[in-house]
């Protein structure tokens, strides 16, 4: 591999698709090339993720402002990877863990961490004049992933009534990302005008999602179906519906009334942990469910194994506050037979190579892998080329709507057309 090192590493605050503020990196290499990388951000975040830091100073940005992160690039990080190989990826991100030297990132941060990892490798694939998908997976990064997108709202992305977050629709009949992005585009639409002519609000979520207030969450499940078969086409088919309950949320809300389960706050309704496997299973057996995920707590070991065994065998379970695409959580999980795929999101685990390890170990242990998108997005589509690059099978990146949620099929659709053509 050819020695270009990394001449600068320029962090700054930039906003997120929230208006929240959060850190943006620039790294420039001998050979002049450069490589831009924006850092996302969650609300129903796992309390197992590495950790963001933020400055905390109520009077600026509420609290919310991420100057030291921006602060440890520019002078502590860029301090020791100035000269360093831009191609060795691994030693880079080793680097910036030792010189963390906790094991959450608390004292760097995982948002400068990972705005340098991100950036560190666009700017090796832009001095390799490649895409980015193709310094991540070379010339075997081809397949396209299924998006699941977010039509419909709930839990802390909406002010709505919803206790499930996010009710998702997957094209499985499409061929192509082109005919599934544009099949989802259809339902969406279409979902629009199902919520209008029933008198609900057509606002979104911060997902681009539609976020009205409903008789319950079953309504939310039924409607997609409607859209579905409204926009001509057949469930099952064409369209399977995922979940994400995103049910940390839940079990947090159920601790702050001394419970055990699962206290759905919105609607005031409470289940005990047995209840919630009920629940999920009546969910998956009543509709064309192919995935569901953090149907259970973050640290519901105990029940989530018990789900496993009852359902894991018919649809995906997908663990994301469970997991932390930390290899860790998922060693533990396949160990103990917990869920059957991994939410994927840089940002819970801080670079890009402890991000490809955790990939790689759930696709050795036939887990599969959904490359995700955080609540608070920006203008980067990262997760786009990674998804492609790794061969993910799956991404999920909100509704067709919003440019933060929109640019990451953009990007697919433009990876696609290149590989195509190749
Ligand atoms: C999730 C994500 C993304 P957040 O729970 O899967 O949809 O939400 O970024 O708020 O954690
Ligand atoms: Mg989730």
């Amino acid at each position: 591999m050819k020695n270009v090192v990394i001449k600068n590493i320029e962090g700054m605050q930039i906003l997120d698709s929230r208006g929240n503020p959060t850190v943006q990196v620039k790294v420039s290499l001998s050979d002049d090339s450069i490589g831009i990388a924006s850092v996302p951000s969650g609300a129903s975040t796992g309390s197992f993720e590495a950790v963001e830091l933020r400055d905390g100073d109520m009077q600026v940005y509420n609290g919310l402002s991420v100057q030291k992160a921006v602060d440890n690039v520019n002078k502590k990080i860029a301090k020791i990877l100035i000269g360093e190989n831009v191609f060795e990826q691994r030693n880079i991100d080793d680097k910036m863990i030792s010189l963390d030297g906790t094991d959450n990132k608390s004292k760097l941060g995982a948002n400068s961490i990972l705005g340098v990892s991100l950036a560190v490798a666009r700017a090796a694939a832009c001095s390799l004049n490649i895409p980015l998908y193709k310094y991540i997976g070379g010339i075997n990064a081809t397949m396209m992933p299924m998006p699941m997108m977010n039509v419909l709202n709930g839990g802390r992305h909406a002010n709505n009534n919803l206790n499930i977050q996010e009710f998702m629709i997957v094209p499985v009949g499409a061929k192509t990302i082109k005919e599934a992005i544009q099949m989802g585009v259809e339902v969406y639409k279409v979902l629009k005008e199902v919520l209008k002519n029933k008198n609900l609000v057509t606002s979104v979520g911060d997902e681009g999602g539609f976020a009205p207030d409903l008789e319950n969450d079953e309504q939310a499940i039924e409607l997609l179906l409607e859209a579905i078969k409204d926009a001509g086409y057949k469930e099952k088919r064409d369209f399977e519906i995922a979940l994400d309950m995103a049910s940390t949320e839940m079990r947090d809300a159920a601790k702050k009334i001394n419970k055990e389960g699962y206290y759905f706050w919105k609607t005031k309704e409470y289940r005990t942990k047995a209840e919630m496997i009920d629940y999920i299973i009546d969910l998956a057996n009543k509709y064309p469910i192919m995935s569901i995920e953090d149907g259970l707590a973050e640290e519901d070991w105990k029940a989530w194994k018990e789900l496993t065994k009852k359902i894991g065998n018919k649809i995906q379970l997908v663990g994301d506050d469970l997991f932390v695409t930390n290899i860790e959580r998922l060693k533990k999980g396949i160990d103990e037979e917990v869920a059957n795929a991994i939410l994927i999101k840089p940002n819970q685990i801080g670079t890009l190579t402890e991000t490809l390890d955790t990939i790689k170990l759930a696709k050795k242990n036939g887990y599969k892998t959904v490359i995700s998108h955080r609540s608070g997005e920006t203008e980067d589509t990262f997760i786009a080329d990674l998804a492609v690059g790794v061969n993910s099978g799956q991404i999920k990146t909100g509704a067709p709507a919003r440019t933060d949620r929109v640019c990451k099929y953009n990007r697919l659709l433009n990876i696609e057309s290149e590989i195509e053509y190749n």
